[in-house]
């Protein structure tokens, strides 16, 4: 099992990796970074804010020095959200919560990663999710949220001279007679920002919908199927490790082949309860050892 420090080396590695192939306009090469990091399982919010995120801002740098165009720039942020859908379309979701949510940005506020890569969190959560891109006024806003019955309303905000409209777009929806949970993210939010009263003022998006769920009264740490198997095959090999067995000899412990026993390993196996059992078994571990994931024990 990859540990921590594994964990971080990898994204920074492929941070790195991305960050060079994205500077230069390489759309195969930015490709084949997200493929990788998807392969080494780096959970999505990583890959969009330590990953996609830090990139932009590495290369936004560089704009602000003067060494790259607003033509690069522009680029790399057409890389970046043809990355981000990428990473939706390739990642396990979770099933339907029945709950919708709305994401966009005040008028003024015309970058949209953040509010892209937030709408893709909320749709692998489970969420029913409009993404309206930026710049949406704050009575349209209501109109819309009003007519589809949402029940959850994000914006971002990243220049602080957008604030007046992002107050604007708060008081609209707080005005309806059924005012959704409203949530603001960015770097120039202040949580004691009294126009922001009521509403979740959260800049990190794990957080954000950890707080949203809680609100709507939704059972923390839900994982898919997928993230299930590979919590399970990260499991089974750390203990197989651990007692000094290979694949081989667990395998015959177990009475499977190896090859399941490498496919268990890789999440790559629908596990019946049967397996479940002699798995643990021989393994010397109960079932709930095994299928217990990170978010039970925190
Ligand atoms: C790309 C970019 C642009 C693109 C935007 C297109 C796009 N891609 O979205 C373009 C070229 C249009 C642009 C224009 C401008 N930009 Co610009 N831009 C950037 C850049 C390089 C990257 C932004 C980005 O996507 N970052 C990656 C995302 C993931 O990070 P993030 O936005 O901070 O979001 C994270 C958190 O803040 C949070 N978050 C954000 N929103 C939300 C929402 C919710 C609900 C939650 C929970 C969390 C959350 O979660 C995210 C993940 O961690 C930044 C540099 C930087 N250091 O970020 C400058 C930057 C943001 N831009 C800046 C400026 C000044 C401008 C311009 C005014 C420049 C000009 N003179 O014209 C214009 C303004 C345009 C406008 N009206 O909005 C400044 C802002 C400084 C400030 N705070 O006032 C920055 C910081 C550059 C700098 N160092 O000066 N920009």
């Amino acid at each position: 099992m990859a540990t921590d420090i594994q964990y971080k080396k990898t994204v920074n590695r492929l941070q790195k990796s991305l960050f060079d192939s994205i500077r230069v306009g390489d759309r195969t090469g930015s490709n084949s970074v997200i493929d990788e990091a998807l392969r080494y399982n780096i959970r999505p919010t990583d890959i969009y804010t330590l990953i996609i995120g830090k990139t932009l801002s590495d290369i936004g740098e560089l704009w602000h020095k003067g060494q790259i165009t607003v033509a690069h720039e522009h680029l790399s942020s057409q890389l970046a959200s043809n990355l981000i859908e990428i990473v939706l379309q390739k990642s396990p979701k979770l099933s339907s919560n029945g709950l919708r949510a709305v994401v966009t940005t005040p008028v003024g506020e015309r970058h949209w990663v953040a509010a892209q890569m937030f709408a893709n969190l909320l749709i692998l959560g489970g969420w029913e999710v409009a993404y309206l891109g930026t710049e949406t006024p704050g009575a349209d806003l209501a109109e819309y949220v009003k007519s589809t019955k949402t029940d959850v309303v994000a914006l971002s905000i990243i220049l602080s001279s957008n604030l007046d409209q992002a107050i604007d777009c708060v008081h609209s929806l707080k005005d309806l007679e059924e005012s959704p949970v409203i949530c603001v993210g960015g770097p120039v939010i202040k949580e004691n920002d009294e126009n922001f009263s009521d509403v979740f003022v959260v800049r990190d998006p794990v957080s954000a919908i950890d707080h949203i769920e809680k609100q709507m009264g939704l059972a923390p740490g839900r994982v898919s199927l997928q993230e299930m198997l590979n919590s399970i095959g990260e499991k089974v090999q750390e203990i197989r490790k651990s007692k000094g067995l290979n694949q081989e000899s667990l395998a015959k412990l177990a009475g499977v082949d190896r090859a399941y026993v490498s496919l268990v390993e890789n999440g790559k196996q629908n596990l019946t309860m049967a397996a479940l059992f002699n798995l643990s078994s021989a393994l010397g571990v109960t079932i709930s050892t095994l299928i217990q994931t990170s978010t039970d024990k925190e």
